[in-house]
């Protein structure tokens, strides 16, 4: 079996020193007044760094585009100065790193809405899912469903995120398509019921996703925009009838723009794999990422038959800092403890240590 894991490789314009990519993990870290990463991030992100590439934690394009307490944004000058810091640090530690854009749509609450207005999404439909607000677990907000004048705005907010995406150095972008959120409410038949363009056929429930993918490379180039995607997910609540049907097009479309990668969820999010993702990647003409419970074994089978270009590792990314390392090594992974997963300081965040060189 060729071993590739370890080889570099070239996504679009992103030169990665290994096939080992940090998958995005949100955990709530963040200034929550102001969305800015602090010092515990750069110290997180550089520990990290032996990663070909890290795509950061979700990160939210827009006041309205938050939904959970204590998530970073890209939208103002602070948050900009702020990651300027952990993309100087990833670099100067020889890593790439490119911020997922995130707008969450449904999945918020009112107390985290500006002006605790109800949040936004294709349809007026409920999530039925939970949050965390500084209240603690809560049952999502009832949505308001977009009138067609306000897509616009939202469209016209990804392009800002990415433009500040680029002032604070980052590699690139990646749009978070994935896992329920306000672009997958579009896309998916169980959220999505407008009788508008952006509502009905798969092509009209697309609608938004271009518009988005095209607003984002306005600014970068497409070598430096990557996409992720979940077809086959149910996360947070979603569901669509007949996923091949919608992503079929989507894949085709999307292989038009020369993107970076694709950043496949390869079944349920952080859960079982299944749904026929290798029959999407061979419509897609780009690099591929595949995501989702992988370990050593799965990912160099994977690359040895061609199936993925490089693998995104999320969970064993908390507590293996040197996971590119280990993985190397075909050393034992540490586990990481789920109560410090979401919120908190430098403990099961910065203080999980390196394997000790033998
Ligand atoms: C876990 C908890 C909160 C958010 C995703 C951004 O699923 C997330 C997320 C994951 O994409």
């Amino acid at each position: 079996m060729t071993e590739t894991l370890f080889t570099p490789f070239t996504a679009g314009a992103i030169e990665m020193a290994n096939r080992v990519v940090m998958a995005p993990l949100t955990r709530n870290r963040a200034d929550d007044d102001t969305g800015e990463v602090g010092e515990l991030h750069v110290d997180y992100y550089r520990q990290r760094a032996g990663a070909g590439l890290i795509v950061s934690e979700a990160t939210q394009i827009s006041p309205q585009g938050k939904g959970y307490i204590a998530t970073p944004g890209i939208h103002s000058d602070g948050q900009v100065a702020a990651w300027r810091r952990v993309t100087d640090a990833v670099h100067a530690a020889g890593g790439r790193i490119v911020v997922q854009l995130w707008h969450v749509g449904r999945i918020s609450h009112v107390d985290l809405q500006p002006g605790g207005a109800a949040p936004v999404s294709s349809s007026a439909r409920p999530a039925g899912v939970k949050t965390f607000t500084r209240e603690g677990f809560v049952e999502t907000s009832a949505p308001r469903a977009l009138e067609q004048g306000d897509i616009a705005g939202i469209v016209a907010d990804y392009a800002h995120a990415a433009a500040c995406a680029k002032k604070a150095g980052f590699d690139g972008v990646e749009i978070h398509a994935a896992n329920g959120y306000l672009i997958e409410q579009f896309l998916k038949d169980g959220c999505n019921d407008r009788g508008d363009a952006y509502g009905g056929s798969a092509e009209n429930r697309a609608r938004f996703l271009y518009e988005v993918v095209e607003a984002v490379l306005s600014v970068w180039e497409p070598g430096r925009v990557g996409i992720r995607l979940s077809p086959f997910s149910p996360a947070n609540g979603i569901s669509e009838s007949d996923p091949m049907a919608l992503y079929v097009p989507v894949i085709e479309r999307l292989n038009g723009h020369g993107l970076s990668y694709l950043h496949m969820v390869e079944g349920a999010t952080g859960g079982e794999r299944y749904g026929e993702y290798d029959a999407l990647r061979a419509l897609w003409h780009g690099p591929y990422m595949g995501n989702n419970g992988y370990d050593r074994a799965l990912a160099e089978e994977r690359l040895a038959s061609g199936a993925v270009d490089m693998v995104a590792f999320g969970r064993p990314f908390i507590a293996n800092p040197d996971l590119v390392e280990r993985l190397r090594a075909d050393a034992p992974l540490a586990e990481g403890d789920r109560k410090t997963w979401y919120g908190g300081g430098a403990e099961g965040y910065t203080d999980y240590p390196a394997l000790e060189k033998a």
